[in-house]
């Protein structure tokens, strides 16, 4: 007995040794600052009067005149282009006007995806509203796959339908279309690349076809769809009926199919998360119910983790035409049903994904993870609408490119995940001698393999990503804005940089960073204890929260100080708005070995101070002349702290910037001596910021920091 416990102890502690191992080298984040456009972000700031740090994330977007800016800050309607300008559009109003005259039978073919669900959605309430006889088709993900297939088109024909529009879908289906001939008239839109041959339609709207000159290349599937219906109201009820009904259901695709969240999508976003807040649509507001989201602030992050994963779910597990009716009924109960249905597919879904990432995880511990450069993971009968959300999940926890291969019936099916350094879909194709078919792109692409050469796709992409790849290139970027006193922490801040919103995929939150904060408390809170909240010993913020970072506790220290990467957000509970700084990432400030050495490396704040109050006390004395060393010396003897001339050169550059000082070489010219002379204090607060070179000299330590961390 006593031999088996130490023998389980060895056994747990190796892995207990591994994973923290592993946890230290996942918890390595790179901290990337921006480069400060001080002139430009003053200038922004005043013209649109908002803080510089607001002005600095506008120019980090690459938002750098006064029109542009005020445009992105103060989006609205006024910015949707003319549906008009989209190539195809005249035709398709045209054709559908003639079948609802008529009342010929419309079929909208959608997609089993959000993107589709949505886009299916709005379509056919629109053509309701118009009096339309309309129906719509969402094909099997499992039985009939993605797209056009002949045996639906076909059976459409059979049951009368005359008109057929696709959203989010046909503009690849030439062999599809192409025997339909005249049984069927065919309006594809669609947002996917077009292939070089167009099928044959009546119309073809897709902003990326040849030809089409429509601004927004970038719209989703859902995006697309709303155009058509904005060119149908435009022609029913004149250029200035504006309609935005549906924008609710606009804003859930476009978040959940991760188009760029500029431009067009930005605003269709902005004011379809508005309408979200108070939506009249019965199954929205039942799902919003089911999933707590009920009154609460809804963002992009709402879309994307709480409100998509149930409408996608639908779509994973069983019929996504359960999600289209929750979208477009007029009935109270049957909207409860359905969002339960979705609710519980929903959970359905997470249960099987904990499962098949708990066999992954199992097959991890046989790998040396750490050793390898791509993760190649396989299993009999994973579920296929799945892996792909377990290979980010994968990413997110390893931040190694990730393949998950689900084996039926001999056949491997599967779904990749990489990181941003890796190209996952060039790799592939240089592997596709192994593979029966794939596609894709940079970050995530999908496979068929046949089970032998398994092993032979890992080595392969495993030798790949060692040629390709350097260790830098598996360490975690984190990009931050600017450096951002937490003073200047305001409600007048947070309201301008929620102007900023929606985040998301092409548009992410700005993140900012501040350092040598001391922090007197750290608890763990949560369920299974896993965020962190830390209290700080500040005037202007006190809460930090570090969600999923409980790992992290062991390595902070109670009253000493921090650095952190965050965003500032308001907590509202019970009715109290309370100021807290979301943590992106927290360490220890470094300690005084550290300090010092950073101190030979470039001045920060206090080492500047005391340069500069070592001057005021010289020239009060009447002292102006100086050699380097007589200032480097003084220094020593009055903080005990010893600056290189290096050092000491450029704090006087940061103080001369600032207009703090005037420093001129001596005359006569005397090797090494200056005449250095402090100008009057000067009377509004002093931002060392808006020195250049204090810029630099930020850069030069956090460089030199993330050597060692
Ligand atoms: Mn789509």
């Amino acid at each position: 007995m006593q031999k088996i416990t130490l023998y389980t102890t060895i056994v747990s502690s190796t892995l207990l040794w591994r994973s923290i191992n592993f946890i230290m080298a996942k918890l390595k984040k790179k901290w990337r600052l921006f480069p400060a456009r001080h002139q430009l972000a003053n200038e922004l700031s005043q013209k649109l009067n908002i803080s510089e740090y607001i002005a600095q994330a506008l120019i980090n977007r690459g938002i750098t005149n006064e029109q542009a800016a005020d445009e992105f800050l103060y989006a609205g309607a006024e910015h949707f282009a003319d549906p008009y300008a989209l190539k195809g559009m005249s035709a398709a109003v045209k054709r559908i006007i003639q079948a609802v005259e008529v009342q010929e039978k419309i079929t909208i073919y959608g997609d089993y995806d959000v993107d589709g669900i949505t886009a299916c959605a709005t379509l056919y309430k629109t053509l309701t509203r118009l009096n339309a006889n309309v129906e719509f088709y969402i094909p099997d993900r499992q039985s009939e796959g993605y797209g056009l297939n002949p045996a639906a088109l076909h059976n459409l024909i059979d049951t009368g339908t005359k008109l057929v529009i696709t959203v989010d879908c046909g503009i690849s289906a030439i062999k599809e279309i192409a025997p339909i001939g005249d049984q069927l008239d065919i309006i594809i839109t669609d947002h996917h690349q077009p292939p070089s041959e167009l099928p044959v339609a009546l119309a073809i709207i897709n902003p990326k076809q040849p030809g089409c000159l429509y601004p927004e290349k970038n719209l989703a599937g859902v995006g697309v769809a709303f155009k058509l219906c904005q060119g149908l109201w435009q022609h029913y009820y004149g250029l200035e009926t504006k309609f935005f009904d549906y924008l609710d259901i606009v804003a859930i695709g476009t978040v959940a199919d991760i188009v760029p969240l500029t431009g067009e999508n930005r605003v269709l976003v902005k004011l379809g998360l508005k309408q979200l807040q108070t939506t009249e649509n019965l199954g929205i507001k039942a799902l919003l119910e089911v999933c707590g989201l009920r009154g609460k602030v809804i963002d992009s992050g709402s879309i994307g983790f709480v409100i998509a994963p149930r409408l996608n779910a639908v779509g994973r597990i069983s019929q996504a035409t359960a999600g289209v009716e929750l979208l477009i009924t007029n009935d109270a109960n049957y909207a409860h049903e359905l969002a339960n249905l979705l609710d519980g597919e929903n959970l359905v879904r997470q249960n099987i994904e904990k499962s098949i990432l708990a066999k992954a995880e199992e097959q991890l511990e046989t790998v040396d993870v750490g050793a390898a450069k791509v993760l190649v993971l396989a299993g009999e009968e994973w579920h296929s609408g799945v892996i792909g959300i377990v290979a980010s999940r994968l990413v997110d926890k390893y931040y190694k490119p990730v393949i998950m291969i689900s084996i039926h019936e001999g056949v491997g099916k599967g779904s990749c995940r990489s990181i941003p350094a890796f190209d996952i879909y060039t790799a592939l194709t240089a592997c596709s001698d192994l593979l029966t078919q794939f596609g894709g792109h940079r970050q995530a692409a999908g496979l068929s393999i046949s089970l032998p050469n398994i092993p032979l796709l890992r080595e392969r992409l495993n030798s790949l990503a060692a040629e390709t790849l350097s260790a830098a290139d598996y360490v975690p970027v984190l990009t931050i804005d600017s450096i951002l006193p937490l003073e200047e922490i305001s409600a007048p801040f947070l309201e301008q940089l929620a102007c900023l919103e929606p985040y998301g995929f092409g548009n992410p939150s700005p993140v900012f960073a501040c350092h040598n904060i001391e922090m007197k408390e750290k608890r763990l809170i949560g369920q299974q204890s896993r965020h962190l909240k830390l209290k700080l010993k500040n005037a202007a913020v006190k809460d930090v929260v570090a969600w999923n970072m409980a790992e992290l506790s062991p390595l902070l220290t109670c009253d000493k100080a921090i650095d952190l990467v965050f965003v500032p957000k308001y907590n509202e509970w019970q009715g109290q708005k309370n100021l807290q700084l979301i943590a992106h990432d927290v360490r220890q400030s470094p300690d005084s070995q550290t300090q010092a050495e950073l101190n030979r490396i470039a001045p920060d704040r206090t080492c500047i101070a005391q340069v500069y109050l070592t001057l005021k006390e010289y020239n009060k004395l009447g002292q102006y002349n100086f050699s380097l060393q007589t200032i480097v010396n003084k220094i020593s003897s009055n903080y005990n702290v010893v600056l290189s001339e290096n050092v000491l050169t450029m704090a006087l550059t940061i103080l001369a910037e600032l207009d703090l000082l005037t420093k001129e070489p001596q005359e006569p010219q005397e090797q090494g001596t200056f005449t250095i002379q402090l100008t009057p204090s000067p009377l509004k607060k002093l931002d060392l910021t808006n020195s250049p070179a204090f810029q630099e000299s930020i850069k030069m330590r956090e460089e030199y920091l993330s050597q060692y961390s």
